[in-house]
């Protein structure tokens, strides 16, 4: 099975979970858009009815209005009954690197407004500890004086190794803006960077920081496909 075939998999292995009548995050990704996808399915087929979809990203906005299920917001949503999501890293404890897409700090407020939390991947995403694979840990920052903050962020974790790097876009190397119209840093970390709870208060802390992508005590269920199967872990 591709890795494609194992998001998929866990995508529609979550939306089993999906009942009738429920406000529901909408994730953002290549897994999450399977998870849509499957949502817009079973609305057309009437399987589902009902639904108020709340996206993650304009880019999920997008897709979700093309298949037709409604959409809200979290002004007139402030409660949602479950968000189903991809991830980029996830730890044994099912604390999550996410934001490789862009879009953290709309998927963060989503998922801290979620009673249920779904969280698919395929089995390529977990790690030992957060920042183990060695990829991105995104932080959005306003682009005022975006080095100074670059510089303030590494500082912070000069024992674990960090750099951190502007993410660009596009062939002349422009700096990637997200959906809120800032900047995002990528951190790069060589060794474990302790405890997780402490990192990210001292990242929060930093004027010019908005959020970043470690969701930490988040996930209620973790659904991962692999090429032995499907396992299924709620919190
Ligand atoms: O950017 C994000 O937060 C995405 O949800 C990411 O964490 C997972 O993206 P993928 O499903 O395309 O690997």
């Amino acid at each position: 099975l591709s890795q494609e075939e194992l998001k998929k998999i866990a995508a529609f292995k979550a939306v089993e979970f999906v009942r009738s009548g429920m406000v529901l995050g909408l994730g953002t990704g290549s897994t999450a858009k399977h998870a849509v996808d499957r949502i817009g399915e079973l609305l057309k087929s009437g399987q589902l009815k009902n639904i108020v979809g709340i996206p993650t990203s304009m880019k999920t906005h997008e897709q979700a209005m093309n298949l037709g299920i409604p959409l809200s917001d979290l002004n007139c949503h402030p409660i949602i009954d479950m968000a189903i999501d991809g991830a980029d890293e996830v730890d044994p404890e099912m604390n999550l690197v996410k934001g490789r897409g862009g879009s953290l700090l709309r998927e963060k407020m989503v998922e801290t407004a979620s009673k249920k939390f779904i969280v698919i991947v395929d089995e390529t995403k977990l790690v030992d500890y957060i920042g183990g694979s060695r990829l991105a840990m995104p932080v959005e920052i306003v682009p005022f004086c975006w080095k100074f903050t670059l510089q303030r962020l590494e500082m912070l974790f000069t024992d674990a190794g960090c750099v951190g790097r502007l993410r660009t876009e596009g062939e002349r190397g422009a700096p990637y803006v997200s959906d809120n119209g800032n900047y995002i840093i990528d951190l790069y970390f060589d060794r474990d960077m302790g405890d997780l709870k402490a990192a990210s208060d001292a990242i929060l802390r930093l004027a010019g920081v908005v959020e970043h992508g470690m969701f930490i005590d988040m996930a209620t269920t973790l659904i991962v496909a692999g090429k032995n199967g499907v396992t299924i872990r709620n919190k």
